[in-house]
Formats: structure tokens, C-alpha cells, sequence
């Protein structure tokens, strides 16, 4: 069965992701093509549509939970046993790029089309996975739909997020359901079914080591942990000529203060933790009224839970100190811990990619992923392509055919080894 994997098809698998990057398609500099397709929305379900047209005629099975994770299932010749699970994400950042999540998508599609065509008859049966909200772009957190699915939160944990525009994820959530309510419905992950045999997904490393060290494929040690709050600074809005500064409740200079504290806590020379302000929402958001009202994201990774936990409880603290005129709340929205995979699944990655020729770099990863909350679960890992310059979450992100391949042909053969 070790070659069912050169049945992958590098042309089929890169018309697939021009075709799917054109559903949402932005322009970004110098002529890069991104892709802006939030999820649970019309463009997400035409993506999934997409999808499952080119599923349905191999004999997957699409079905759907109530988080709306999308699956397609290839039955194995023993139908009860626990099914291999592949897959990623479709939705994408605001100026995602046309690789993040889609990529693991079609891969597993791919890998489990070459499979079939190469004649293997894997005994368990392999499911592939499009994961509900995982970038957390347009309702925060991220990764909604497999936290749910491995119930690490409850399935209505999210339903009063509120997106940019004040929908609520809940609404939006039942609006996605009665769109594909064609789909057969299934039960929620291990919450009201079972666990899978193994987990793996394949996507592009969005950082520059690959490249950089000129390896094809990495094979992911496990991912840093993540933790996500909202702070919210009230203070009273003022005309911008008259009021003294002396008498200002100014949320936007008191959140330059807590910004300026916060780097402080922050701080790390060997350049290992990752902080982020990414959304600032300023009310009333006019040139000549003082602000009243902040709310601002705050995005810290590190591989250390001691770290994560050390600095990321004195966030509240720090901000409260730092604020002088303004009410503050800080919620916190996302608490993943860092996750170390299975020697299972990393063996076979690194198998594979020696069986085939290809160089390989092990390495953890800096994005979050689904594959983090499969952990407790299952046997569980990654496949890594390189993207270039590392560039992600961008349209100008990108990887070429031939790399995109190889990771692909890496991941059948793992599929092939874990579903045998
Ligand atoms: O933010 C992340 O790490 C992921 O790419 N959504
Ligand atoms: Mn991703
Ligand atoms: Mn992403
Ligand atoms: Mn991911």
C-alpha cells in the first residue's frame, strides 16, 4: 500500500485550491489573490458546496454536527470500527491567504481520492473534516467547532458572540444549520457519539523555517499554547477642543497606558513569546470627540504553560494598574494549552517522509490549530508544507504546487498506515 501515495495528483490538488481561493477571492498587494471568507457565511456554504461536489462522486458520505463541522466519510471495510479523521478549516482572516485550513482540507480529499485510486482498501473508515470557526476572525475565539466537538467547551459556550456587526454567533449558527439542513445531521464529536482512531492535518507552516532550512516537510511536534482576552476601557466622551486634559476620562490614552504596561510584562529578549493587539474598537470613533469607550484584543502565545500561565494572569492585573481615569474589564476569550502529539502519528509522518525521499524537520507549531483540541482524544498530528517567506494570514501568502504535493503524499501515506 506504500504506494497508493503516488497517486497523489499535484495538478487536480492545485486546480482544486485556485478554484476554492476564487470563493471569497480579495486582491492584496502587488497582485496577491487572498481570500476573505468568514465562516458561516453564504460564501462559506458555496465553499462547502464546492467541496462536497467533488466528495459525493468518489462515494464520501457529507454529513454535519451541530456546530456545523462539515464531514465526508469513505466507509472502510470494517464499518464499526473508530474512524482516521483528516482535515482543517475553509473559513479564512479578513486578509486570510488561499492556503491556511483549505490547504488540509483538499489534502485529505486528495489523499484519500489517491488512495482509492491506487486500490487501497483501508479497513477503517476515514472521515474528512472542515472544522466551524477556526480562525476566530469574525467571532472570537477561534476553533469553536472542534472545542466543541471534543468538548472541551459546550455547545452553546459561544452562542452571545457577537461579530463586527452585532450577529450573534447563535444566530448565525442556526441560520448555517437551516441553509444545509439537506445535510444529514450527526452527533457532536465525543460530547453524544464516539472518539476517531486518529487525528492528523495537513497545512502550511506559516512561518519561515521550511524554507529557510530548505526542508519539505515538518513533521509538527506539537503546538504553543494560546490565551485570548478582551479588555474593555469606559470612560466619558468630551469635545476635543474645550474639554481640558486635566478633566478627561480618555479611554484611548488609557489604553496607551495599558498597551505600554503591557509590552513591559511582555517583554522577551530571546523573542520566543508572541503578543498581539489586533482589533481596537474606539467609540465614538470621531476626530474631535474624546473617546469613551475602548475594547481592544489581546493575543499572547507561548510553548511554556508556566509562561502562560505566569504572564498571562498578571494581564488583568497589569492593565488595572496601568489605567488611570477609565471602568476597565478584562475577559478572557481563549485558553489553549500547549500540546505536545503523539508519537504515533509523528512516526508516521517521519516514516513516510523518508519512505518517499523527502527531506523532513521536526518542529512545533506557532498557529493554533483544530489538531489542538483533538489531543485528549485520539492519537494526533500534523503535516507541515512550507509557505513563502512564511507569510500567512496575508494574501500574499503562498505555496507552490510541487510542495503542496509532497505534504499531500506524506499524508496519504499516513492515512493509509493509521486507517490499516
Ligand atoms: O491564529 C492562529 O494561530 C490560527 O492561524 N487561526
Ligand atoms: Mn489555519
Ligand atoms: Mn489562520
Ligand atoms: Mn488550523
Amino acid at each position: 500500500m506504500g504506494e497508493a501515495w503516488s497517486a497523489v495528483d499535484e495538478a487536480r490538488q492545485w486546480r482544486r485550491l485556485m478554484e476554492m481561493g476564487e470563493i471569497g477571492a480579495i486582491a492584496g498587494g502587488d497582485g496577491a489573490k487572498g481570500v476573505n471568507r468568514a465562516c458561516l457565511t453564504p460564501l462559506d456554504r458555496k465553499a462547502r458546496r464546492l467541496l462536497i461536489s467533488w466528495a459525493e462522486p468518489l462515494g464520501l458520505k457529507p454529513s454535519a454536527d451541530r456546530l456545523g463541522n462539515l464531514f465526508l466519510r469513505q466507509e472502510g471495510s470494517d464499518p464499526d470500527a473508530a474512524p482516521v479523521l483528516s482535515g482543517s478549516h475553509m473559513d479564512t482572516q479578513p486578509n486570510g491567504g488561499r492556503f491556511d485550513g483549505i490547504y488540509g482540507v483538499i489534502a485529505a480529499l486528495e489523499a484519500v481520492q489517491a488512495l482509492r485510486e491506487a486500490g487501497a482498501a483501508p479497513r477503517r473508515p476515514i472521515e474528512i473534516v472542515a472544522w466551524t470557526n477556526e480562525e476566530g476572525g469574525r467571532f472570537a475565539p477561534g476553533c469553536m467547532g472542534s472545542m466543541a466537538y471534543a468538548g472541551y467547551r459546550p455547545p452553546d459556550a459561544w452562542d452571545a458572540a457577537e461579530d463586527p456587526d452585532g450577529v450573534r454567533f447563535g444566530d448565525a449558527l442556526r441560520e448555517h444549520l437551516a441553509a444545509e439542513k439537506d445535510l444529514p445531521r450527526r452527533p457532536l464529536g465525543v460530547v453524544e457519539g464516539r472518539a476517531p482512531h486518529a487525528y492528523v492535518e495537513a497545512h502550511i507552516e506559516q512561518g519561515p523555517r521550511l524554507e529557510a532550512e530548505g526542508k519539505d516537510i515538518g513533521v509538527v511536534s506539537g503546538i504553543q499554547g494560546s490565551r485570548w482576552f478582551v479588555v474593555e476601557l469606559t470612560g466619558e466622551t468630551a469635545h476635543a477642543g474645550t474639554a481640558p486634559l486635566s478633566l478627561r476620562r480618555d479611554a484611548v490614552q488609557d489604553m496607551v497606558r495599558a498597551v505600554a504596561a503591557l509590552n513591559e510584562l511582555m517583554r522577551d529578549p530571546s523573542d520566543v513569546l508572541r503578543f498581539t493587539v489586533g482589533r481596537i474598537e474606539v467609540s465614538p470613533n470621531t476626530s474631535n470627540s474624546v473617546a469613551d469607550r475602548v475594547r481592544f484584543t489581546i493575543d499572547f502565545r507561548h510553548p511554556s504553560a508556566e509562561v502562560l500561565t505566569e504572564r498571562g494572569d498578571a494581564i488583568e492585573r497589569t492593565v488595572r494598574g496601568a489605567v488611570r481615569d477609565c471602568g476597565v474589564s478584562v475577559t478572557e476569550r481563549f485558553n489553549a494549552a500547549p500540546v505536545e502529539f503523539s508519537p504515533v502519528v509523528t512516526g508516521a509522518v517521519e516514516r513516510a517522509a523518508a519512505a518517499q525521499g523527502l527531506s523532513a524537520l521536526r518542529m512545533p507549531s506557532g498557529a493554533f490549530h483544530d489538531a489542538q483540541f483533538m489531543v485528549p482524544l485520539c492519537p494526533t498530528g500534523m503535516v507541515f508544507v512550507p509557505c513563502r517567506k512564511g507569510v500567512s494570514h496575508n494574501p500574499a501568502e503562498y505555496s507552490d504546487p510541487a510542495q503542496l504535493a509532497k505534504g499531500t503524499r506524506v499524508l496519504a501515506q499516513v492515512l493509509a498506515e493509521l486507517a490499516a
